[in-house]
C-alpha cells in the first residue's frame, strides 16, 4: 500500500508548489495559521496519532487520478447551499440555509476509536495541517431522486484510517454526526423519528476507496454549515444519505454498524444503497433523476446511472454480489 506511505519530509517539498499555496490560503482563510493556532498546534504533538506528524503525500493532481473528477456543469452554489437535507435542523430543504449557523463548529475534534491500533482524537487544526486538501468535482444522488455536481475540497478517508492503523478485526466504518440538541432544532422536534444521533456506516474497503472523501469545504471555501461544516463525508457513488455531515467520531468494528435510514425502515433504505437505477425504492423509481437547477418548467431530468457514474471505480468493490438483495 505504498499509496497510503507517511514520508519522512514535509509536504512542503514534495508538493506541487500551486497545490501547497492553495492549501496554505485555504488554512488561512479558515483561520487556522493565525499565531495561537500555531501555537496550539506545535504544543499539541501529544494528542496526535504516533505515526508521526508529517502529513501524508499529495499523490497525483489536484483533481485526483482519472475519472475522479467530473467536468459536467457544477451546480451553481446557491442552490447548494439552499436546497439541503440535514434533518438535525428540519425536514424542509430550506431549514438547514436559516438555522444551521446555530451549530458551533469551533473548536472541534473527530474521535477515532474502535479496531484501530492508535485510537485517539484529532482536532480541526491537525486535520488541516496534516492531510493535503484537494478538489474533487462529483455528481452527488439524493435518494429522493435530485443530483448536483460540487467541487468539493477534502482528502481521501483512507489517509487519516492507516494514521490510526485498523486491525485485522476491522471489516466496517462507523460514522456520527454531532447531537447538540440546544443547536439542533430538528432534534428537539416532536414530529422527528430519528433517533439520534445520526448515524452512517461503510464496509471497510468502500471506505478506504480513494473516491471516498472527508471534505472540509466546497467551491474553493470552507464547508457551509448547511452543508456539513466543518467536516463531512462524501460517498459519490452512493445515495446522498451515506455522505454524513459534521462528523464528530469515528468508529471501527467487526460487525456491519447500525445506520440512521436503515434503522427508520430497512424495507426502504438499505446499508450499501448504492446508486443503481435498476433497483427502484418501494414508493418511486430510481431510473432518472432531476439535476439541480430544476424548476417545474424545467425539470433538466437526465437518466441514473449505475454507481452513478462511478461503475469503472467502483465495480469491483461488489463483485459476485447480489445488488437487488444487497441494495
Ligand atoms: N448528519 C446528517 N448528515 C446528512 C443528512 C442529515 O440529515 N444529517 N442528510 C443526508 C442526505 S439525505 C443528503 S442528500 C446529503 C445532502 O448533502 P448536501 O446538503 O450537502 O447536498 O447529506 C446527507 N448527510
Ligand atoms: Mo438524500
Amino acid at each position: 500500500m505504498a499509496q497510503f506511505r507517511v514520508p519522512p519530509i514535509p509536504s512542503s517539498e514534495i508538493t506541487p508548489e500551486s497545490v501547497y499555496l492553495r492549501r496554505r490560503q485555504f488554512m488561512q482563510a479558515a483561520g487556522l495559521l493565525a499565531a495561537p493556532a500555531l501555537a496550539g498546534l506545535a504544543s499539541d504533538v501529544n494528542a496526535r496519532p504516533a505515526t508521526g506528524g508529517s502529513p501524508l503525500e499529495f499523490r497525483d493532481a489536484a483533481s485526483g487520478p482519472a475519472g475522479f473528477t467530473t467536468d459536467e456543469a457544477r451546480t451553481p452554489r446557491q442552490d447548494v447551499t439552499s436546497y439541503c437535507n440535514f434533518y438535525e435542523f428540519g425536514s424542509g430543504k430550506d431549514d438547514p440555509a436559516k438555522y444551521a449557523h446555530e451549530m458551533s463548529v469551533d473548536p472541534w475534534s473527530i474521535a477515532v476509536e474502535g479496531e484501530v491500533a492508535r485510537p485517539g482524537k484529532l482536532t480541526m487544526e491537525d486535520v488541516l495541517s496534516r492531510y493535503d486538501l484537494e478538489e474533487r468535482v462529483y455528481r452527488l444522488r439524493c435518494v429522493e431522486a435530485w443530483s448536483m455536481v460540487v467541487p468539493w475540497v477534502g482528502f481521501p478517508l483512507a489517509a487519516l484510517l492507516k494514521n490510526f492503523e485498523p486491525t485485522s478485526k476491522a471489516r466496517y466504518v462507523a460514522f456520527e454526526t454531532l447531537y447538540r440538541r440546544d443547536e439542533m432544532r430538528g432534534t428537539r422536534s416532536f414530529t422527528s423519528t430519528i433517533d439520534w444521533p445520526y448515524r452512517e456506516g461503510l464496509r471497510l474497503d468502500e471506505a478506504m476507496h480513494p473516491l471516498t472523501l472527508l471534505a472540509v469545504g466546497m467551491y474553493g471555501k470552507t464547508m457551509p454549515n448547511q452543508n456539513g461544516a466543518p467536516i463531512r463525508l462524501v460517498v459519490p457513488w452512493k445515495y446522498g444519505f451515506k455522505s454524513i455531515k459534521s462528523v464528530v467520531r469515528i468508529r471501527l468494528t467487526e460487525k456491519q454498524p447500525a445506520t440512521t435510514w436503515q434503522d427508520l425502515n430497512a424495507r426502504e433504505y438499505g446499508f450499501y444503497s448504492n446508486v443503481n437505477p435498476d433497483v427502484d425504492h418501494p414508493r418511486w423509481s430510481q431510473k432518472y433523476e432531476r439535476r439541480l437547477p430544476s424548476s417545474l418548467l424545467r425539470p433538466n431530468r437526465i437518466p441514473t446511472r449505475l454507481f452513478n457514474g462511478y461503475e469503472d471505480q467502483v465495480a469491483g468493490l461488489y463483485k459476485g454480489m447480489d445488488l437487488k438483495k444487497y441494495f
